[in-house]
């Protein structure tokens, strides 16, 4: 899998590779590991608490507990430095490239494996996540185009053993929701990586969470990014906190929908 870091990032170059090559890709050291270790305190005490939080894609009831998530208006709450991971420019840039200039985000939790998780089904990210149920979708539905952009930023180093993501490098290319005969597991890479780095992948690629088999939890940020038009399957917006709402940045105001509202009017006058 391919890496780049800020001295020769190149946001078309992220683009091509999550739709044209493998799927994904690493920015190594975006961020500094004091910025992440103040995050990985806030997020260690939130998920002491054996409950469930809505995770998904799990294969068992037990699994629900020993994968906890923190969504984001709680994330905002813990620390708004949290959320404003998302204004990093390399992350900003890539996203511009692969999913249009307004791209919006949909969706952002910190999620914490713990010890004996079982790991996720193969699967396909939002808006293409009940693609099994293929004719739900438009005829003709394919990943020409991509609906779908995801961050992870890793806050735990990522390690084979604490079951760091497994994605099929490629599986991007034709759009389908994996199934066993597809042996996802024979031809899937590992996304091994330290914290501040962040992967991001095309959603179509098929992926999933690996079991953890060491003695500590691993978290990671996990990040939904969409084109502008794609309804986001978190509510970021009911809760949030009115002070962070209010000095948000240009990238963060984006981010949020504030530059593409519902209800709408067209945001330009028609041509003549
Ligand atoms: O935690 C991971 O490694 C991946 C999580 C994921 O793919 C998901 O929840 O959709
Ligand atoms: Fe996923």
């Amino acid at each position: 899998m391919k890496a780049m870091n800020r001295d020769n990032f190149d946001a078309a170059g992220v683009a091509e590779e999550l739709i044209d090559g493998d799927g994904a890709i690493f920015l190594k050291g975006v961020f500094d590991k004091a910025r992440i270790d103040r995050a990985r305190e806030l997020i260690v005490a939130e998920t002491e608490a054996d409950r469930e939080t809505g995770s998904h894609f799990n294969q068992s009831g037990t699994d629900a507990r020993l994968q906890r998530r923190v969504w984001f208006t709680r994330l905002v709450e813990l620390s708004p430095d949290i959320a404003r991971l998302l204004e990093d420019p390399m992350i900003f840039e890539s996203m511009r490239a692969f999913l249009g200039h307004e791209f919006v985000m949909g969706s952002m939790c910190a999620s914490r494996t713990m010890p004996g998780f079982g790991g996720q089904e193969p699967h396909i990210d939002y808006p293409y996540w009940d693609f099994h149920r293929a004719r739900t979708f438009p005829m003709r539905t394919n990943a020409s185009f991509p609906l779908n952009g995801q961050a992870i930023i890793i806050v735990d180093p990522f390690t084979e053993e604490n079951g760091a993501t497994a994605l099929a490098p490629g599986s991007q290319k034709v759009l389908r929701y994996p199934t066993k005969d597809d042996r996802f597991h024979d031809r899937s890479i590992r996304l091994i990586g330290e914290p501040g780095d962040v992967a991001l992948f095309f959603g179509a690629a098929w992926h999933c969470a690996m079991p953890n088999r060491s003695n500590s939890g691993r978290i990671g940020i996990l990040v939904e990014f969409l084109p502008k038009f794609v309804k986001p399957i978190e509510d970021l917006l009911t809760g949030l906190d009115q002070g962070f709402r209010d000095s948000a940045s240009p990238a963060m105001r984006q981010q949020l929908g504030f530059d593409y509202p519902w209800p709408s009017t067209p945001p330009h006058p028609p041509l003549n």
